[in-house]
C-alpha cells in the first residue's frame, strides 16, 4: 500500500522512519511519499496561501499548488481516495482505519496554519477528522492515520505484535494485563491468571473488557453487540452495576440463542 502525502513540512514525517513502520517500508509492505506541495506554487514567490477573499483574518491555502501536485501523481494499478485531514471532516475511528486498507493508494493532503480554499474540497473523496481538537496542521493528523491503516496491512505488524485489536475484542477496551512478579508491592496478579485454566481465563478477560468499556466508555458499551457467550457475564455485571440493567434489551435476548454475531467495529478487510 501507498501512502502519498501533500504537506509543505515533509521533514515533519520523520517519526514514520522508525520502529514498525520503518521495518514495514523496509521490507516493501508499504511505501511512504511526501510531495512538497509547494514545488507546484505557480508564482514566482512559491506563495501557497493569500488572503481571504471577503476580508477577515488569517490565510487561505491557494487552490492552485494543491491542483498541481494531485494532477502530478504518477497513475496507480489500482484504487486511489483522495483524503483532506480537517477538523469538519468525519471522525477517525478503528473502523474507518480498516475501510482505508481496501485502498492501493491513498493520497493525504495536509494544511497548515491556514484554512483551504473551499474548492480543494472539490477534489477530495473523503475529508478526516483525528479528533475534536484543533492542530497546528494537518500533519500530525496525516501520521496518525498512516500508522493505524498501515498496522492492519498484513506483514506490518509481527506474530507478538499482532494480538492487539484481534477478532475477538472488537469494539471493547482491553482487559486488564500483568507479567511477573505474582506479586509486587502487596499487589497480587489475580489468581485465575496463574490457574492454567485457559476458558476460565478466556471468560474473566472478556468480562473484564466488558466491565471496563461499561464504566470508562459508555459511548462505546452502547455500540456493542453482545455474542452469546456474553449473557452470563453481562448478567453477573448487572448485579455489580445496576445502572447497567439501562441497556438489558441488548442482551436478553442472547438468553437461549446460542448464534455468533459480528460486532459493529469487527475489522471487515477487503
Ligand atoms: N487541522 N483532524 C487545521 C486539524 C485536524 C484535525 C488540520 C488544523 C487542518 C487547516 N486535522 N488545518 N483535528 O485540527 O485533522
Amino acid at each position: 500500500m501507498k501512502f502519498t502525502v501533500l504537506t509543505i513540512f515533509p521533514e515533519m514525517f520523520a517519526p514514520l522512519q522508525e520502529s514498525i513502520l520503518k521495518r514495514a517500508q523496509n521490507t516493501g509492505r508499504i511505501k511512504i511519499e511526501l510531495v512538497n506541495f509547494r514545488d507546484f506554487a505557480p508564482s514566482k514567490h512559491k506563495n501557497v496561501d493569500d488572503i481571504p477573499y471577503g476580508g477577515g483574518e488569517g490565510m487561505v491555502l491557494k487552490p492552485e499548488p494543491i491542483f498541481r501536485a494531485v494532477r502530478s501523481l504518477a497513475p496507480v494499478e489500482g484504487k486511489r481516495r483522495i483524503i483532506l485531514l480537517s477538523p469538519q471532516g468525519k471522525l477517525f475511528r478503528q473502523d474507518i482505519a480498516s475501510q482505508l486498507t481496501c485502498y492501493d493508494e491513498l493520497v493525504l493532503i495536509c494544511g497548515h496554519y491556514e484554512g483551504f480554499d473551499e474548492r480543494i474540497r472539490s477534489l477530495v473523496d473523503e475529508e478526516i477528522s483525528i479528533g475534536d481538537y484543533v492542530l497546528t496542521g494537518g500533519e500530525l493528523a496525516a501520521m496518525v492515520v498512516i500508522d493505524a491503516v498501515a498496522r492492519l496491512i498484513p506483514g506490518v505488524l509481527g506474530k507478538t505484535e499482532s494480538f492487539i485489536y484481534d477478532s475477538h475484542n472488537e469494539g471493547l477496551l482491553e482487559y486488564p494485563q500483568y507479567t511477573r512478579p505474582a506479586e509486587f508491592e502487596g499487589m497480587k496478579v489475580p489468581p485465575i491468571l496463574l490457574s492454567g485454566h485457559h476458558a476460565n481465563i478466556d471468560l474473566w478477560r472478556r468480562k473484564e473488557s466488558l466491565r471496563r468499556t461499561f464504566l470508562r466508555r459508555p459511548d462505546l458499551f452502547e455500540r456493542l453487540t453482545f455474542k452469546a457467550e456474553d449473557y452470563q457475564l453481562l448478567e453477573e455485571l448487572v448485579e455489580e452495576y445496576p445502572e447497567m440493567a439501562l441497556y438489558r434489551k441488548k442482551w436478553e435476548h442472547l438468553k437461549a440463542k446460542p448464534k455468533r454475531r459480528r460486532s459493529r467495529g469487527e475489522i471487515d478487510g477487503c
